[in-house]
C-alpha cells in the first residue's frame, strides 16, 4: 500500500496546568487558586507521547465497545484507566455515535496519564488519498483524511490491524486504531450532566471535543519561523479555510511568508456549505497571532460560537464550563464527508384552491433530533406557476433538538378560472445535522369549482 502517512500530529493540547500546580500537594485547600486553562504551545510529535516509556509494547489494559445508534466506538486503554474516565469516554462515544454514521467501528486508543499536564487528541492514521485507495466520488485526490472518516465514507476498513505502516504508534498498528485521546490530570468532573463544579473540568465534553479532532477537525497548516506551510499536505478540513477577503488558504504558495501571515491573521473562516447553513455565514475560526501549534485554525472562534463543542481552552478557560455538540460542528463534519446518522425527508402536501389556503409540507426526521437540524428549501413550478397559482418560497427551516419534524407552508393563490389539479414541488437542497433522504415532494392544488 502506498499510503502516505502524516507524521504524528498533535491536534489539540487542550488543558495546561502550571508545573508549580503539578508539583504542589494534591487539592491542598479550597482556597488554593486553580491553575488557569490555556493551550500549551507544543510541537507536533512532541512530549505527550514521550510520557510513555519508549519501546512500550502493544499490551493494553482493557477494551470497551459502545454501539451508538449510527456508529460504534471501540476504546482500547493503554495504561490502566480510571473507571470513571472509562465511563466518560464511553459516554462521549455514545454521543458521537448517535449523530454520525459509519459502517466501520471508530477505534480510539485512550491514555490515562494523570502526570500529563494537558489533554489532547490525535487522528493517528491520517493518510493522503491516492490511487491506492478505493475510488469514491466524495474523496478529494491528494488530500489528507483521517482514517475513521475514510472508513465511514468508503464503508471499508482502510487500515486493518497489523498494517505495516510507519510513523504511527505501535499500539495503533496492533489494533488498527483510528485516533488517540490522552487525558492528563486536571481536576476532572466525571459526572455526565454537564455541570462541573467551579474548579473542575467537565471530562465528558472534553472527551467529545478530543474525539472531534480525531474525526477530522484538524489542520495541517503550521508556521515555522516566518514561513507558513501545510505539513505534509492540506487536510480535507484545510480545503475549506478561506480568508475574509475570499482568498483560499490552500491557494497560497507553501513555505511562504504570505501563508504565515494568513494563518495568523485573525481572519480565517470555514466555508463549507453545510457549516455556512448552520452558522448563517462562513464560520469564524481561531487564528491568533502568534500562531499556536496544535490549536490555531483547528477550533472555532469562541467569540462567535460560545459554548460550541470545538471552541478551544486557549480562547476561553474551560474550568467550570461545558461545551455541547452543536449544528455548526456537525455541519463542518458533514462538509468533510461525514455521513450523519439522522435523515431528513420532505412529504407531499395537498390544499384546496381558496383564499388563505396553504400547502403544508412536513419535513420529517427519521429519528428525533439529538442536535438541532437546519435545512434549506425552495419551491419549484411543475404544472402550477409561482406568482399565479402559489407564492414562491425559499428559506431555511430548523428542527430543534428533541423534535422530529417541522412544517414549511406554501400559500395558494386562488383564481376564478376552472382548472385541473395543479402541482408544484418543494425541494430540499442542503442540510446540517442530518443527511437528506427524500429531497423533493409534490404539492397539489385542488380546484374545487
Ligand atoms: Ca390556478
Ligand atoms: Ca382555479
Ligand atoms: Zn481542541
Amino acid at each position: 500500500m502506498s499510503l502516505r502517512l502524516k507524521t504524528i500530529g498533535v491536534l489539540c493540547a487542550l488543558l495546561s496546568l502550571s508545573a508549580a500546580a503539578l508539583a504542589g500537594p494534591p487539592s491542598a485547600s479550597a482556597a488554593t487558586p486553580k491553575p488557569e486553562a490555556h493551550d500549551i504551545d507544543m510541537h507536533r510529535g512532541g512530549p505527550s507521547w514521550d510520557v510513555r516509556a519508549p519501546g512500550a509494547s502493544a499490551r493494553t489494559h482493557g477494551h470497551s465497545v459502545v454501539r451508538g445508534a449510527g456508529a460504534t466506538f471501540e476504546f482500547t486503554y493503554v495504561e490502566p484507566v480510571r473507571p470513571e474516565l472509562k465511563r466518560v469516554v464511553e459516554e462521549a462515544g455514545r454521543r458521537w455515535g448517535a449523530v454520525l454514521r459509519s459502517a466501520r467501528p471508530i477505534v480510539v486508543l485512550v491514555r490515562d496519564v494523570p502526570d500529563l499536564s494537558f489533554t489532547d487528541a490525535y487522528a493517528v492514521n491520517v493518510i493522503r488519498n491516492s490511487s491506492s485507495l478505493p475510488e469514491h466520488p466524495s474523496l478529494i485526490p491528494g488530500v489528507m483524511y483521517p482514517m475513521a472518516l475514510l472508513n465511514a465514507i468508503t464503508g471499508q476498513d482502510i487500515s486493518p490491524a497489523g498494517t505495516p505502516i510507519t510513523n504511527i504508534r505501535p499500539e495503533c498498528v496492533a489494533i488498527g486504531c483510528d485516533l488517540v485521546a490522552s487525558f492528563g490530570g486536571p481536576d476532572w468532573y466525571f459526572g455526565l450532566d454537564g455541570k462541573p463544579g467551579a474548579g473542575q473540568y467537565d471530562a465528558v465534553s472534553v472527551a467529545e471535543h478530543e474525539i472531534g479532532h480525531g474525526l477530522g477537525f484538524d489542520t495541517d497548516a503550521l508556521v515555522t519561523g516566518a514561513l507558513g506551510s501545510f505539513s505534509p499536505a492540506p487536510t480535507v478540513y484545510d480545503r475549506f479555510l478561506v480568508a475574509g477577503d475570499g482568498v483560499r488558504l490552500t491557494s497560497i504558495a507553501p513555505d511562504s511568508t504570505e501563508l504565515a501571515a494568513r494563518i495568523q491573521s485573525n481572519d480565517l473562516f470555514f466555508d463549507g456549505p453545510s457549516a455556512q447553513l448552520a452558522f448563517g455565514s462562513p464560520v469564524p475560526l481561531f487564528a491568533p497571532d502568534p500562531y499556536v501549534d496544535g490549536t490555531s485554525l483547528s477550533h472555532v472562534s469562541a467569540a462567535s460560537l460560545p459554548g460550541s463543542m470545538m471552541v478551544s481552552a486557549a480562547q476561553s478557560p474551560l474550568v467550570g464550563k461545558t461545551r455541547t455538540l452543536d449544528t455548526v460542528t456537525l455541519g463542518i463534519l458533514a462538509d468533510l464527508g461525514w455521513p450523519m446518522r439522522n435523515r431528513l425527508s420532505v412529504e407531499g402536501a395537498k390544499a384546496p384552491e381558496r383564499d388563505g389556503a396553504q400547502l403544508r409540507f412536513t419535513l420529517r426526521l427519521a429519528q428525533p433530533a439529538v442536535v438541532g437540524v437546519k435545512v434549506r428549501y425552495a419551491s419549484e413550478d411543475a404544472s402550477a406557476t409561482a406568482g399565479r397559482d402559489y407564492t414562491a418560497v425559499t428559506g431555511v427551516a430548523e428542527i430543534p433538538a428533541g423534535r422530529s419534524s417541522t412544517v414549511v407552508s406554501v400559500p395558494v393563490l386562488p383564481d376564478r378560472i376552472k382548472e385541473p389539479r395543479e402541482t408544484m414541488v418543494l425541494r430540499l437542497t442542503l442540510s446540517a445535522g442530518a443527511t437528506l433522504g427524500t429531497t423533493q415532494a409534490r404539492g397539489t392544488i385542488v380546484d374545487e369549482r
